[in-house]
């Protein structure tokens, strides 16, 4: 049995395997630049995030209805639960379907369907966070946010921040940080991925948001590690990504155990998996494998992603 977990760093366009987005592709008549899911996952080398992200958005355009939304959420959730996870906070990044002319409301509508049953199927409970594409102006952030008003506090709990992060700092999204905060919305950002330490305090301070994902060049700044040390700050860190994305070199050479050791509340997340060679306990096996992890450090990893989750604290008891 995998050790029950919160994943908190999943992207669920990210979870969109070849085979599905070939059957996708077929029910709404998209063409695709490839000729079958075993040659579309050949394409799957990247040289950094911006590479990965182009195709990305393409592969997204075979998403359409209501129905595609719940069946992509179905497939990662059942996949989850067989991973141990009993939690998952779902990162979805509504302006790149807006922007093709699919509905926000069917986005939201067909993967609550999907989190609704995985409470009934797998045990499993959920979040919807929406992020906000950073390479877009703040104006179409702020009319995203407007636009999902009525499902604040229903299907979605929170707001983050994800897409190029280099040259778009946090603080570009300061207004519509603030409105989030006013609406009582959880808050998160990407940031310290393939942007510097100073994307992260920026987080911190300009956003004021409650956990960052990734986060991994925080350890470059030992004056920022020691405040997210002592303010419990989570970071839900991505190992197979960061590897795929070149952030790091190798799995052994990645500072998740140097972040344990500092005290950091760290998380094992999965990102994309669908791209980047693996669920949530691959990530785990993985990082086991390579970095030689004690069990008492899986442990405390897992017991990491139910403190640095939104459940309240009799929901996480039930939970882990
Ligand atoms: C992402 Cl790995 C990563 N980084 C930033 N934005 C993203 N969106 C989907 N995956
Ligand atoms: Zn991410």
């Amino acid at each position: 049995m995998p050790i029950p977990k919160a994943e908190l760093h999943l992207h669920i366009e990210g979870t969109l395997e070849p085979e599905l987005a070939f059957a996708l592709a077929h029910r709404n008549g998209v063409d695709l630049p490839y000729s079958s899911p075993e040659q579309l996952r050949a394409a799957y080398a990247f040289d950094d995030l911006q590479s990965f992200l182009d195709l990305y958005y393409q592969l997204m355009d075979v998403l359409r209805t209501e129905d595609d939304f719940t069946e992509l959420a179905e497939a990662y959730l059942t996949r989850a639960a067989a991973a141990g996870v009993r939690h998952a906070e779902i990162f979805f990044d509504p302006q790149a379907h807006t922007a093709r002319g699919v509905e926000l409301d069917d986005v939201v509508r067909g993967l609550s369907r999907a989190l609704s049953r995985a409470g009934e199927r797998h045990g499993i409970s959920t979040r919807l966070i929406m992020c906000f594409l950073r390479d877009l102006p703040q104006e179409s952030a702020l009319a995203t946010f407007e636009a999902a008003r009525p499902w604040f506090g229903r299907a979605i709990s929170g707001v983050g921040l994800d897409s190029a992060e280099v040259g778009h700092p946090p603080a570009k999204f300061a207004d519509v940080y603030a409105l989030a905060r006013e609406a009582g919305l959880h808050l998160v950002a990407h940031a310290g991925e393939e942007g510097g330490p100073e994307y992260v305090r920026e987080a911190l301070d300009v956003l004021g948001v409650e956990r960052i994902d990734h986060g991994i060049r925080s350890m470059e700044d030992p004056e920022l590690v020691k405040e997210l040390v002592a303010r419990r700050v989570p970071l839900t860190v991505c190992p197979f990504s960061n590897v795929r994305l070149r952030c790091v070199d190798t799995l052994a050479d990645h500072p998740l155990p140097a972040m344990l050791e500092a005290g950091l509340v760290a998380t094992v997340n999965s990102d994309d998996p669908a791209y980047f060679g693996g669920y949530v306990d691959e990530n785990f096996a993985g990082v086991e494998r390579a970095l030689g992890l004690t069990e008492d450090q899986l442990r405390l990893l897992a017991r990491n992603s139910f403190e640095a989750s939104f459940l309240e604290d009799d929901e996480e008891r039930r939970a882990a």
